[in-house]
């Protein structure tokens, strides 16, 4: 029995940053059954101080209520949708969430995303493998252009700003963008910005939309039915935030329909299962939540929730708490 907190590792993660864990904590880690499943995790978690999370494992009253000693829990991503903060403050539970460290890599595959929607990338590849080139024609696999067109970005915040900057300074599009707070006026004029007071003016005019907002309930089915019928035939839409966001089956409708031209998805509502109208079609850009899957990015977001932990058992602040 030893005095150092004691540190779940929800999720499987790399060598090194168990190493780091292992200096200061005792470490409860490389379950051969990785992922944990829900009843898992809140069995492991009722004897430790804090944990180490991927992002996808609640924090809930219930769960709080099973891990009496729990002090911190660090995700290692951006979004902390899994924490029910009122339940962690009540509980004097501190979360902690990896801002920053994500941003560029994440807008790198947002952007990947947009224009292997736009240029049908891997539908032609699929094309080629299916030895199906034999058929072509001159009007075989055309796409939507992405450059010099209108590009609509749902969540101004870190990481649609770097798909901003991709857009416009790379590639000459021009940008409408909502958020809940405006771009201050610098920032706005250096992207040539134009704000929308509302999604609706986003889906509406953009050529490309693409969603980097957080989800929260008032985020649930956001775009449905009703607004990707406000969007432009040759539309795409891509999803780099959170399942739940979109409204999956009516996405799959609007896009078996071609009301919209094709999507981008990197996240679902019940990820790891999609919902099955999706897979039945061609004009869908299919990716499993890897939008921040680089080897360096990833190393750094686990490393930030470990500084987290650290700084909080040591000097009783976390670095990056959202709670
Ligand atoms: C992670 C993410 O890949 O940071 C986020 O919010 O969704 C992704 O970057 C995922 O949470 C695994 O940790």
């Amino acid at each position: 029995t030893s005095s150092r907190p004691r540190i779940l590792v929800a999720t499987s993660v790399f060598p090194s940053v168990l190493e780091r864990l292992r200096q200061h904590f005792e470490v409860d880690a490389e379950h051969p059954h990785y992922p944990l499943s829900p009843a898992t995790f809140r069995q492991l978690l009722a004897d430790k101080d804090g944990s180490l999370l991927s992002g996808s494992q609640a924090i809930h009253a219930e769960v709080l209520a099973q891990a009496p000693r729990l002090k911190i829990a660090a995700n290692m991503s951006v979004g902390f949708n899994n924490f029910d903060l009122p339940a962690m403050r009540a509980a004097g539970v501190v979360g902690t969430n990896a801002p920053g460290v994500l941003t560029e890599t994440t807008a790198d595959f947002g952007f990947a995303l947009l224009l292997a929607t736009a240029r049908r990338i891997t539908e032609a590849e699929h094309y080629l493998r299916a030895g199906r080139w034999k058929e072509w024609r001159y009007d075989t696999l055309l796409g939507q252009d992405v450059h010099g067109t209108t590009l609509g970005i749902i969540g101004m915040g870190r990481i649609g700003q770097a798909i901003a900057r991709r857009g416009v300074l790379g590639f000459g599009m021009k940008l409408i963008y909502h958020n809940r707070s405006r771009l201050d006026a610098a920032t706005e004029a250096g992207l040539q910005a134009q704000y929308a007071p509302t999604k609706e003016d986003v889906l509406r005019h953009a050529d490309h939309v693409v969603l980097v907002l957080p989800y929260t309930p008032a985020a649930h089915h956001l775009i449905g039915a009703e607004q990707i019928a406000l969007m432009k035939p040759t539309a795409t839409l891509v999803n780099i935030a959170r399942g739940g966001i979109v409204d999956d089956v009516a996405l799959a409708e609007a896009l078996r329909q071609r009301r919209i031209a094709a999507a981008g998805l990197d996240v679902f509502e019940n990820e790891p299962a999609i919902a099955a109208p999706l897979l039945e079609l061609d004009n869908v850009v299919l990716t499993p939540h890897v939008a921040s899957a680089t080897a360096s990015t990833r190393l750094a977001m686990a490393n930030l929730a470990v500084d987290n932990l650290v700084a909080f058992f040591t000097e009783g602040k976390a670095l990056t708490p959202v709670t």
